[in-house]
C-alpha cells in the first residue's frame, strides 16, 4: 500500500519501514469521512515536518516527503491521511507542512498546518 520511492526504499528496506503504511487500528472509513479523527488518547505525540508531494482529495491521501521523526519514523516519502477532510483542500503540492503524529499510528497526520 505504501508508495515509497526507490531511493528511500533501498536505504530503509531492512526493517525500518516495517511499521509504515499500517492502517490505524480502529479507523472506520465511513466515520473519518464525516468527523475529524480524534487524536489517540495517551499516546506520545511527535511533531512531523514535511513537504507535500501529492494531494488526492478523492482517495483522501497526502503524499508527503517527511523529515525524520525521532522515535516515530525515518525520513521518507509516503502517503498519509489527514484527521480532517478540509486538509485536502487547504494543502497544495509544494507546501511545507507541520502536523502532530502519535506513537502506534503511522498513517494519520493530525492538525496539519501549512508553514508560510
Ligand atoms: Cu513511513
Amino acid at each position: 500500500m505504501t508508495r515509497i520511492r526507490i531511493a528511500t526504499s533501498i536505504a530503509f528496506a531492512l526493517g525500518l519501514t516495517a511499521a509504515c503504511g499500517q492502517e490505524p487500528a480502529k479507523t472506520d472509513p465511513a466515520k473519518t469521512e464525516q468527523a475529524p479523527a480524534a487524536a489517540p488518547a495517551g499516546k506520545k505525540e511527535h511533531v512531523f515536518r514535511g513537504k507535500v508531494e501529492g494531494v488526492d482529495p478523492k482517495a483522501k491521501t497526502l503524499t508527503v516527503n517527511g523529515e525524520n521523526v525521532e522515535g516515530w519514523m525515518s525520513a521518507m516519502t509516503m502517503q498519509y491521511s489527514a484527521d480532517k477532510p478540509d486538509v485536502y483542500d487547504k494543502v497544495k503540492v509544494g507546501d511545507q507542512i507541520t502536523a502532530k503524529v502519535y506513537d502506534g499510528n503511522f498513517g494519520t497526520l493530525y492538525d496539519v498546518q501549512v508553514v508560510k
